[in-house]
């Protein structure tokens, strides 16, 4: 294909700048995400007569805004909550690479700006694949503990390894490696068997390995040069065909970093799925707005709430592909947190979790989604099917969701003065209930300056999310205005803010390789800009205003050791975003008020601020 890649070397730090637009269609939101790529302080150096940016790499964000009332929409009102599964060959070298580890995404470990590992030796991996521990049964059982709906595992990644049965291709699972088996005729018998529903994962345009393939050899192992029209017509297509016709029903095929991929390939991929699997969804990754739904990066939950479809994925840890070193488990509460906040802003949660080479799952990944299950078996009501908060962003102390008349208050953060605030509920309430795993208790309430004042025991029993339900007389009718109330912190980020002769813009940068960061912030301060909060205060008092914000400076660090080993890796201080305690602002009434937020002196042009939080002095 004409955007085959050329050879390319990025140097440090890419910035990717989402601008980010929202468009007021009278009934909802939307966010359209054209992506600009803005180059601080580093280049990328491009040889061949066209430059390959990371987000060509990764491929722009796209998809179908006209899904119907089609059947496989049900997938994601439904289930809301999956796992995902990174694993192959990458798993063995767990991030490892000539006695040298890598600080990345694992899965990308052979790519070059990793270990660079040359295409012979990486399939030379396949040999010493044994991953005898692979259990599929017990790995649905722990997505059903967990309280996930279904699984999607790469069938292919980027490295172009096939972790199923192909006739089109030697390089996979059955007859590359030792273990002779086809873990994926395992993994989706069993998810039938325990009725969870079944997908794969497919990298349609990079391969690394196949002649043609993104990324991959330009040429056969004759010398012949191989087109990516080749690649596609002789791997990728009849891959496809394979997995969407030789594993039963399946829900989803996760195409991902469409990259350049021309148009006419991905109507190919899509017809495909469709002739095949009529009722399994496309992502949004496929390429040219043609999937079903959209996928936010990484880890990233949006602010407000979005119609349509869409997901967010996350890590249990840091990498997708199993790394030996990634110990940053988050914790069961987080990921509850994460999921109900999701599902609060009208989205679905998959999270990923990477076995070992030898077909294991780690068992901190494991203890976290078998706990969070634990409290979800108690609270179902909560994520499943359930819909997004009528407050249209998260609250102070926690998230709302909601079915019919009934609102379910997740307090993340209870407080232990027995008083929760909930601000701008207009509907009268009938009954209030703190639920409990065998007990209900009914709660009092009052209403001051338009808040509901909740009255809660100020022990918690719940260890970690509490939930409140609230039975309205009526459909709910809010004010989402952001509410202050005494006891929480308020964290104003700068999305909901205005900015006024300032940019607000979106930025996503890599923390290490692979693994994207988002946030929200202003920079390009004019002499008058400044940026502007709505919020109600509940009551009059002093608060500590503080500021996050970043700086400008770059570095590059390299550690070495005097046998040669050695570790490179860049921070950008503008991407370290620090808190500052500013001061005490007076408030001298309750009700609707404005913050702003202007610079008065420094690097007007790229300080860039996150948020402000605020909160009461006790
Ligand atoms: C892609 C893959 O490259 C990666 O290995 C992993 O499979 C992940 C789930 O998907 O990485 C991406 C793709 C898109 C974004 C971030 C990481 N994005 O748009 O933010």
């Amino acid at each position: 294909m004409s955007g085959k890649w050329k050879t390319y070397k990025f140097k440090c730090h890419i910035l990717l700048f989402n601008i980010f637009w929202k468009s007021a269609r009278s009934d909802m939101k939307k966010i359209i995400y054209p992506i600009v790529m803005v180059f601080l302080g580093t280049t990328l150096y491009a040889q061949g007569e066209k430059e390959v940016g990371m987000d060509n790499m990764w491929g722009a964000q796209s998809h179908n805004e006209e899904l119907s009332d089609a059947p496989r929409g049900k997938l994601f009102s439904d289930g809301n909550y999956a796992m995902f599964i990174h694993w192959g060959l990458y798993a063995q070298l767990a991030n490892e690479w000539n006695d040298t580890t890598y600080y990345g995404i694992g899965e990308w470990i052979m790519h070059k700006n990793l270990a660079g590992i040359p295409v012979d030796e990486y399939k030379e991996i396949a040999k010493s694949f044994n991953p005898v521990n692979f259990d599929a049964d017990a790995i649905v059982s722990l997505a059903k503990n967990a309280g996930m709906k279904y699984i999607i595992i790469t069938s292919k990644h980027h490295d172009g390894f096939a972790m199923f049965h192909s006739k089109v291709s030697k390089f996979n699972i059955v007859d590359a490696t030792p273990l002779g088996r086809d873990p994926m005729k395992e993994l989706a018998e069993a998810c039938k068997k325990q009725g969870l529903g079944f997908g794969f994962y497919y990298s349609q345009n990079q391969d690394w390995t196949a002649p043609g393939g993104a990324g991959g050899p330009d040429k056969d192992a004759n010398g012949n040069v191989v087109s990516f029209e080749q690649y596609f017509e002789s791997k990728c297509l009849p891959q496809v065909t394979e997995i969407t016709t030789q594993y039963g029903d399946i829900v989803l095929v996760w195409f991902d970093t469409p990259g350049r991929i021309p148009k006419k390939n991905v109507e190919q991929l899509v017809a495909e799925v469709r002739k095949n699997q009529p009722n399994a969804l496309v992502s949004g990754r496929v390429g040219h707005g043609m999937g079903d739904y959209q996928t936010f990066g990484d880890m990233e939950i949006p602010f407000s709430n979005i119609d349509g479809m869409w997901e967010t994925v996350d890590v249990t840890n840091d990498s997708w592909g199993y790394a030996w070193y990634d110990k940053n488990w988050k914790s069961p509460k987080l990921i509850l947190e994460n999921l109900i906040s999701t599902v609060a802003r009208g989205g679905t949660y998959m999270l990923n979790i990477g076995p070992k080479g030898d077909g294991s799952i780690p068992e901190e990944a494991a203890y976290t989604l078998t706990t969070a299950g634990e409290w979800l078996k108690k609270y179902p009501q909560v994520v499943y099917a359930a819909d997004p908060s009528p407050w249209d962003h998260k609250l102070s102390w926690g998230d709302v969701t909601r079915k019919g008349n009934k609102l379910f208050l997740s307090v993340y953060d209870w407080p232990d003065n027995g008083r929760l605030y909930l601000p701008g509920l207009q509907t009268e309430i009938l009954h209030a209930n703190l639920l409990g795993e065998k007990t209900v208790e009914k709660l009092n309430y009052s209403t001051e300056n338009g808040w509901t004042i909740l009255d809660i025991p100020c022990e918690n029993s719940e260890k970690f999310i509490s939930v409140i339900e609230l039975e309205l007389k009526d459909s709910f009718k809010v004010d989402p205005t952001l509410g202050l109330d005494p006891d929480h912190t308020l964290e104003l980020s700068t999305h909901f803010a205005e900015a006024i002769n300032c940019n607000k813009e979106k930025k996503k940068w890599m923390e290490k390789f692979g693994e994207w960061k988002h946030i929200m912030q202003v920079d390009q301060w004019q002499k008058d800009g400044f940026v502007s909060w709505e919020l109600d205060v509940f009551e009059p008092a002093y608060y500590m205003v503080r500021l996050k914000y970043a700086g400008t400076e770059r570095t590059v660090w390299k550690i070495t050791s005097d046998e040669g080993k050695f570790i490179q890796n860049q921070q950008n201080a503008s991407h370290v975003y620090h808190s500052y305690d500013m001061g005490w602002l007076k408030i001298d009434k309750a009700g609707k008020h404005h913050i702003q937020v202007s610079l008065i002196d420094g690097d007007f042009e790229k300080t860039s601020l996150e948020s402000l939080e605020i909160y009461k002095i006790h």
